[in-house]
């Protein structure tokens, strides 16, 4: 199938949708979506829906495809990029995406990046560097490395700065609606006197809490280390998201119109105007790591029900267990970084990486280590050569490919009962090619 998309934003000066990537099947995957595909395939079923990752919280359930699927995943916020813990959640969700798409839909995936914020903004004023080539050198890392890790593109590849309207046109109309209230920015913080930050009234939502389905406890415990400010003077609620914030000395800023005033948006509504602009609301499946099931899935949602009163926003989500590194989440701030294109650069073969990320199951933390690599070099060469010579090994490979990942379906057996010519190695080399490792 011809697959197009490039990793190409409007603003990059060149049109989207300009790459075709050819895919090759493609289905195989992290270890439940194969089982179900798999015990489908065997009993020749024709696949009309795909197994994907699971509700929060909840048990696995079938996602009925139509023919138009929707998939927003959260992008990067583009510094310390690509570790392993980003790469794993990109292959996940590639594998959904093949997923589908072997299922008959036609998928438009859309991913954001989050090309202005504070943690990139103070990342730059450390290393004294200009903020916009911080975000461009690490987008075009990130590009490479997707790429080399055999990632399709997303039709839509959505940068916050160029899409600057669209989140002030839904700051200023939820304004309108007497859906969000603004606060005065304190004396100290070098904002002009009229300056004033936004913020969603939750009390007016009644669906805030339906997609992680927490309590406002645990609510609490992450809320300040993920991005929000329950300490804010002059909120009504300690959870408001804030939706616009107002320009403050030295930091950059766009008009956003009446009411709303010279700013930036805030994390949140970024994602919710972009998947709305470019899927439309109740699209598919939205994915990203564990850490954002809130307040950041959780807060882009219930905007999008303010703006649209029409829940939901998502039909499913789907969240990538956190990758550890010596002993703790590996990510940006603690700097405990794998760096997909370090390893490239060491000579890694980018396919091994996949193989590693691929060995785990997407919804369970796991801790990177440099074994696991090895395993998985050694691997994948041993895979390589079973397709290309005629040792007879092939047989052997199988056996364990299929013990790894088509524990239900012995594949190979069943063909040959039902007479098919096959052999091994066709049967294993056509396996390696759809999950790319070929
Ligand atoms: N720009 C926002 C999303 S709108 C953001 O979270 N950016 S990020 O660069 O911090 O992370 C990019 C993606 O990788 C997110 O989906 C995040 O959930 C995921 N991620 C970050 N760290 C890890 C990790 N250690 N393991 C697995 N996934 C991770
Ligand atoms: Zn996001």
């Amino acid at each position: 199938r011809l697959v197009r998309g490039s990793w190409l934003r409007a603003s990059d000066g060149r049109a989207r949708n300009d790459t075709p990537t050819l895919v090759v099947g493609g289905y195989y995957s992290v270890r439940a979506t194969c089982l179900a595909l798999g015990r489908a395939r065997a009993t020749g079923a024709r696949i009309v829906g795909a197994c994907v990752p699971e509700e929060v919280g909840r048990a696995h359930r079938t996602i009925d495809l139509g023919e138009q699927a929707g998939l927003y995943v959260c992008g990067i916020t583009p510094y310390d990029a690509t570790h392993l813990g980003h790469a794993a959640t990109y292959v996940t969700f590639d594998i959904a995406q093949r997923v589908m798409i072997d299922a008959g839909a036609q998928v438009t995936y859309v991913q954001n990046v989050t090309d202005v914020d504070d943690p990139l903004l103070e990342r730059a004023a450390r290393d004294d560097v200009d903020w916009r080539e911080l975000a461009t050198s690490e987008i075009e890392l990130f590009h490479g490395d997707m790429e080399a890790l055999g990632v399709i593109p997303p039709q839509h590849y959505v940068g916050v700065v160029e899409s600057m309207t669209l989140h002030s046109t839904n700051v200023a109309r939820l304004l309108e609606r007497g859906l969000a209230y603004t606060v005065d920015v304190p004396a100290a913080e070098n904002a002009a006197a009229s300056a004033k930050d936004v913020y969603l009234d939750l009390a007016q939502q009644p669906t805030f809490g339906s997609v992680s389905h927490w309590d406002r406890e645990q609510m609490l415990a992450v809320f300040a280390d993920r991005g929000g400010d329950p300490e804010r003077e002059g909120k009504r609620d300690v959870f408001d998201p804030l939706l616009w914030r107002a320009e403050r000395g030295g930091e950059p800023a766009w008009d956003g119109g009446p009411g709303v005033g010279r700013g930036r948006p805030g994390w949140h509504i970024e994602c919710t105007s972009i998947a709305l602009e470019h899927l439309g609301n109740g699209f598919t499946l939205q994915g990203g790591g564990t850490d954002l099931i809130f307040p950041h899935h959780e807060m882009s949602a219930v905007q999008a029900n303010a703006l649209t009163g029409q829940p939901p926003f998502a039909h499913h989500y789907a969240h990538q267990g956190m990758v550890g590194y010596d002993g703790e989440k590996m990510s940006k701030s603690k700097g405990n970084l794998v760096k997909v294109s370090v390893l490239r650069r060491e000579g890694v073969d980018p396919m091994a990486i996949r193989l590693v990320l691929l060995d785990q199951h997407y919804r369970t933390d796991w801790e990177y280590t440099d074994a696991m690599l090895e395993a998985a070099k050694e691997r994948l060469a041993r895979w390589r050569s079973a397709t290309s010579n005629d040792r007879g090994d092939a047989e052997a490979v199988v056996a364990e490919f299929d013990k790894i990942w088509l524990p239900k379906a012995p594949v190979l057996a069943d063909l040959r009962k039902a007479g098919k010519a096959i052999t091994a190695e066709d049967y294993l080399t056509e396996r390696l090619r759809e999950i790319r490792l070929i």
